[in-house]
């Protein structure tokens, strides 16, 4: 029997409209999940103004950032039941391919491994009888969700859903930046660029690690002062000063971390800039321009790197992220700036687009 729940449907350039959708149910090896939580990430943004430049796969339903309650689970599933609490991972892993059997889980060749896929044959969506793409493979702004088993992490029942959905995403890829890609060192010196929900757990990323000054980036003063919040030190308007320069004065020309989470070539190329001989820019937003880099400056053994969703072992990484926001050594809380029912998610990203939130949490229940 499928599902009939509402959802938020992006059909193309004009704003995302609630409809009447169709989920199958939960087939071999996949886990039906009720959303009461689902964040509001950039990424999901990125898709909205694609969409506004050109031909994209529509209908598409969005939003990636789930907690919820497992409903139903297909046969095979052996790690959750109906009424156990997840987060809900947006990259499963098939446990089998090249990267997966190195440990490197995150790069998954094929992170949708049931008979069914998010995005090509088999979808699991529909509007009447057209199919409906699941956004990032996950389609959390909806009532309900189907994901493949790797794709739900079990968690603690006494952590609010309503928060921790934020670990399905921004948390996880903001503090794994900081912990499980770059490795920051206790006693370095650390600059985040960008501090909307991914670059604010940078910021506590870094906290975590021990770094000495964790040197906060952005426009907005308000983000700045958020910032401070999470653990930042020091403070520079991007706007009003000359974000290389002073970041390396207030680093003693020694910064050993930059991190990128805006998405935008001339910030990769500022995080490159700053870093001293040796150090780590770490691209974090995901940009879709052509970045350009000074090549001599790798003779000063400089890195630049990747970082895909916290480089993070999911199954392994959320639950103990959500142990550290129980035990207070992680601020979730503080992120969510405003709480919406779904018929607002326009209005959701408009905030988002005028940097007016470091995140907002939607509830498809409303
Ligand atoms: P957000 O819109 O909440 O935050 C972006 C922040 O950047 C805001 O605070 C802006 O004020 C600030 N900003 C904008 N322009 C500048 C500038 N020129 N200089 C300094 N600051 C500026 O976004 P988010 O935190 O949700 O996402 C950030 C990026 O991370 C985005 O590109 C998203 O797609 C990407 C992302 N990557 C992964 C991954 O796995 N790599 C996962 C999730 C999100
Ligand atoms: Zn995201």
């Amino acid at each position: 029997m499928a599902t009939d729940m509402r959802a938020a449907v992006l059909r193309g350039p004009e704003p995302i409209t609630i409809e009447q959708v169709n989920l199958d149910q939960p087939d071999a090896g996949e886990v039906l999940v009720r959303v009461v939580a689902c964040g509001v990430c950039h990424s999901d943004l990125h898709t909205i103004n694609r969409a506004k430049g050109g031909p994209l796969p529509v209908p598409v339903i969005l939003g990636h950032e789930v907690g919820g309650i497992v409903e139903e689970v297909g046969p095979g599933v052996v790690s959750v039941k109906p009424g156990d609490h997840v987060v809900v991972a947006f990259r499963p892993n098939c446990g089998l391919c090249y990267y997966c059997i190195r440990g490197m889980h995150q790069l998954c060749e094929r992170p949708d491994n049931t008979a069914r896929s998010a995005t090509g044959e088999r979808p699991r969506l529909r509007m009447g009888e057209q199919p409906v793409q699941q956004g990032i493979g996950v389609a959390g702004y909806a009532e309900y969700t189907v994901m493949p088993e790797r794709g739900v992490v079990k968690v603690r029942e006494d952590a609010p859903l309503e928060t921790i959905c934020l670990v399905g995403c921004g948390v996880t890829t903001g503090v794994g930046a900081a912990i499980n890609t770059a490795k920051v060192q206790a006693g370095s010196d650390v600059a985040v660029i960008g501090l909307g929900g991914v670059g604010l757990n940078v910021v506590q990323g870094a906290k975590l690690a021990g770094a000495r000054k964790i040197i906060a980036v952005d426009i907005s003063d308000s983000k700045l002062e958020t910032a401070a919040t999470f653990g930042a030190t020091d403070f520079v308007n991007a706007s009003q000063e000359d974000p290389v320069a002073r970041v390396q004065e207030i680093a003693g020309g020694y910064l050993d971390y930059a991190f990128e989470a805006i998405g935008l070539g001339a910030t990769v190329r500022q995080a490159f800039d700053m870093v001293r001989a040796g150090g780590m820019a770490v691209v974090v937003g995901v940009v879709a321009q052509e970045v350009t880099i000074p090549g001599i400056a790798f003779l000063r053994e400089k890195q630049l790197v990747g970082s895909f969703f916290g480089s993070a072992q999911l199954q392994y990484d959320i639950p103990r992220l959500v142990d550290l926001y129980m035990d207070g050594k992680l601020l979730i809380d503080e992120l969510v700036s405003k709480r919406r029912p779904l018929g607002e998610i326009n209005e959701a990203f408009a905030d988002m687009e005028a940097g007016a939130v470091a995140r907002s949490v939607m509830d498809p229940s409303k």
